[in-house]
């Protein structure tokens, strides 16, 4: 508050002055009569007047152009107005929304009520949550509520059956020749995942080669070629699309392709695009996008935005053992509705990976924590 002293001749003038220069929300702190010297130096003769002590609010907050209006303050009260109208707005949709919960609660046996907490306790969002406990439950005719259909395991992996699509039966599917391509953010364990997966084939009796597309000439591919060297897996390198197709050319005799590829970084828009050319219009090309478990949920929804460009076949999971946010990872498959290949669970090579399997994902939500 910033205080002024005014002299005048009466009360009356005062608050009219206070009002005029001031505004209605200046006010008058004290007054005093005081002898104002007619001539200068000499006491006499004087006048008697009055001397107003005003506050003034201070006003430094506002935009200048607003400054030294009085409608300032009605716009303030207008908004304190329109504030309070919102404050009470959301109270009362808070109160609605928890009013929309208990008949949700009321509908589900507390097993099942137990479950679907699990699931959101670890990433799930509600309605991935509830899609999957609808599909693990029936209706219990003597509780009168929808309860698990068997024990809590079971029950779940049926929920996830019918919700989470997964391709639990790719290694009985490799009959026909396959190129099966991995994309996705740089580092999230593309390469590593490659040398996974052609162990898996070349285990089931297949011909597996592997061809790395580096159109960036960035990425070392030392790691891949020290593997397959080691299992005896033919491998190439193909920096431009004519180079990726002659390589398949020569690879075409084999019955499974692996296509690692490398890039700098999922936020290059552009670079996502250079695989186009690549991928157009191969036949028998599967492509899977490969993203980190241990990623924050919009971090892996924009990285799949991206990539969309592309299309994509079905998804791999990798780093899962640096998360226990699997809520995320299946909100990721109900909202895209892609199967699931594969997750990946550590760094060694071949072993830490299991191909898509709903014993391994109930687990997830039910194994006893460490
Ligand atoms: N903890 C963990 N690390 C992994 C997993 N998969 C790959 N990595 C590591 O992640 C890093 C990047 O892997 P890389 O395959 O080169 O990723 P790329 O850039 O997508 O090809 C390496 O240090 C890998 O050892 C996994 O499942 N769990
Ligand atoms: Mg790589």
């Amino acid at each position: 508050m910033k205080i002024k002293k005014l002299l005048v001749n009466s009360l009356q003038e005062a608050v009219e002055e206070v009002r005029n220069l001031y505004g209605p929300e200046a006010t008058i702190l004290s007054t005093k009569i005081v002898k104002k010297r007619l001539i200068p130096f000499l006491p006499y003769p004087y006048r008697s007047q009055l001397e107003v002590t005003i506050g003034i609010p201070d006003r430094e907050d506002f935009p200048s152009h607003l400054m030294g209006h009085e409608h300032v303050y009605e716009e303030i009260s207008k908004l304190k107005e329109s504030l309070r109208e919102v404050v009470e707005l959301v109270k009362k949709q808070r109160a609605e929304s928890s009013e929309d919960i208990k008949p949700i609660e009321s509908e589900y046996s507390l097993r099942a009520l137990n479950l679907m907490n699990k699931l959101i306790n670890k990433g799930m969002s509600k309605d991935v949550a509830k899609a999957i406990i609808d599909a693990s439950c029936g209706y219990d005719y003597e509780l009168k509520k929808l309860d698990l259909k068997g024990e809590t395991f079971e029950s779940l992996k049926m929920g996830l059956e019918n919700t989470i699509p997964t391709l639990r039966d790719f290694k009985e599917n490799l009959i026909d020749f396959k190129i099966i391509a991995l994309v996705g953010p740089t580092g999230v364990g593309k390469t590593t995942t490659v040398a996974k997966l052609a162990y898996i084939i070349k285990e089931l009796g297949k011909k597996v080669g592997v061809i790395t597309i580096d159109s960036y000439r960035v990425s070392a591919v030392q790691q891949l070629m020290a593997f397959t060297n080691i299992m005896e897996l033919p491998f190439r390198t193909a920096d431009t699309p004519q180079k990726f197709r002659e390589c398949i050319g020569e690879l075409s005799s084999l019955d499974i392709i692996l296509v690692d590829t490398a890039g700098r970084s999922h936020y290059d828009n552009l670079r996502v695009k250079e695989l186009i050319p690549f991928f157009n219009k191969l036949p028998a090309l599967e492509i899977y996008f490969t993203v980190s478990a241990n990623m924050d949920e919009r971090v892996m929804v924009e990285a799949i935005e991206r990539f969309s460009v592309l299309p994509i076949n079905g998804l791999i999971f990798t780093k899962m053992d640096e998360t226990v946010y699997y809520g995320y990872v299946l909100n990721l498959v109900y909202r895209t509705k892609l199967p699931i290949l594969c997750f990946t669970t550590g760094q060694r090579v071949p072993n830490d990976i299991v191909m898509a399997d709903y014993n391994y994902i109930a687990g997830l939500f039910l194994k006893v924590e460490e």
